[in-house]
């Protein structure tokens, strides 16, 4: 049943003992979303607790500090941020069924959930659980603060991409009002690399190629260079998006070797050039601007097989980046 922000509030407020699921590889966002709902629930007396399925990465401790998860046999549970019952992971077995609450903002929501709040225009979970808070009328705390404001400002893209909205930065500055550290987390979250990831950078530079007249950029990775800089996956996230992001290019390509020799395409376009089209063509798929498919190596005969199924798209003329 889809319910509004105050039916939603009211529902929370009704129960006890409630378990707060966010996302696997949670970011900003997932993290923030749940923290600050548990952190508002506890305010009001509630036991609660927030499980993810990857736990809680170091990466955002700043945002939780030294998290315990208090034991308890939860009576209603909640999903923040989570777009599809697969996104729980190992989790899903267990409480995929039990849904009594679902907060997000994904277009596409497949959670099987008793009450369901999706709202697709709001920039992030944050906001929904920002609003929610509002209507409890909780006082944000500065750790609530903080919570919020890095939900919206990772999904923003620290309020550059076109979700960015005025209510985006309306919520970000009340949150600043409220003591939300926003200096710190905009310079954990967009400003720091760890050296295995500025070593992997370097590494990756190196191999830097152009083709169709500078419109495709093209990088690899190899298992090597990963070994070496002794790098997580974690680490490793957002890291095609790299080539693309190069002055008059259109197609950036990252070629990532897997354990078996062959090789992950990761393909991100602009404008109208069509990356599911040109992975299809390689047994792969995805978005218009964001796609991926498996090449066999060595690397070299990966980048041709790459390369020919760029070639009907990338020679035609294509009209200037807006
Ligand atoms: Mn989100």
């Amino acid at each position: 049943m889809e319910i509004d922000l105050q039916q939603a509030a009211r529902l929370l407020d009704g129960w006890d003992d409630i378990l707060i699921l966010a996302h696997q590889k949670p970011d900003g966002d997932a993290y923030g979303s749940a923290f600050a709902l548990l952190w508002a629930l506890e305010w009001l007396g509630k036991r609660a607790r927030v499980e993810t399925p990857d736990g809680y990465l170091p990466g955002y401790g700043f945002l939780f500090g030294n998290y315990t998860p208090e034991e308890f046999e939860p009576r209603f549970v909640v999903t923040t941020d989570v777009a599809g019952p697969g996104l729980l992971g190992p989790l899903a077995d267990r409480w995929a069924n039990r849904i009594d609450l679902c907060i997000d903002h994904h277009r596409i929501n497949n959670i099987d959930a008793a009450h369901k709040l999706v709202v697709p225009e709001a920039a992030a979970t944050c906001q929904l659980t920002y609003e929610i808070i509002r209507e409890l009328e909780v006082p944000f705390t500065p750790s609530m603060a903080g919570a919020v404001y890095t939900g919206i400002a990772t999904d923003t893209g620290c309020f550059r991409y076109g979700n960015t909205t005025p209510e985006a930065h309306r919520i970000a500055a009340e949150m600043m009002e409220a003591g939300a550290d926003y200096a710190l987390i905009n310079k954990l979250m967009f400003d720091t690399k760890s050296k295995g990831r500025l070593e992997i950078d370097r590494l990756m530079m190196d191999t830097l190629e152009y083709y169709f007249d500078g419109r495709c950029a093209m990088i690899s990775i190899s298992s090597e260079a990963v070994e070496r800089a002794g790098v997580s996956e974690e680490e490793l996230d957002g890291i095609a998006g790299f080539p693309r992001s190069i002055e008059g290019v259109e197609a950036g390509v990252t070629l990532r070797e897997k354990p078996d020799g062959d090789y992950r395409v990761s393909l991100r376009t602009t404008g109208e050039l069509d990356a599911s089209a040109i992975c299809g063509r390689l047994d792969g798929g995805g978005h218009k601007n964001a796609a991926g498919c498996t090449v066999s190596g060595p690397l070299e005969r990966a980048k041709v097989q790459v390369l020919a199924a760029m070639e009907p798209n990338m020679s035609q003329e294509s009209p200037p980046c807006p």
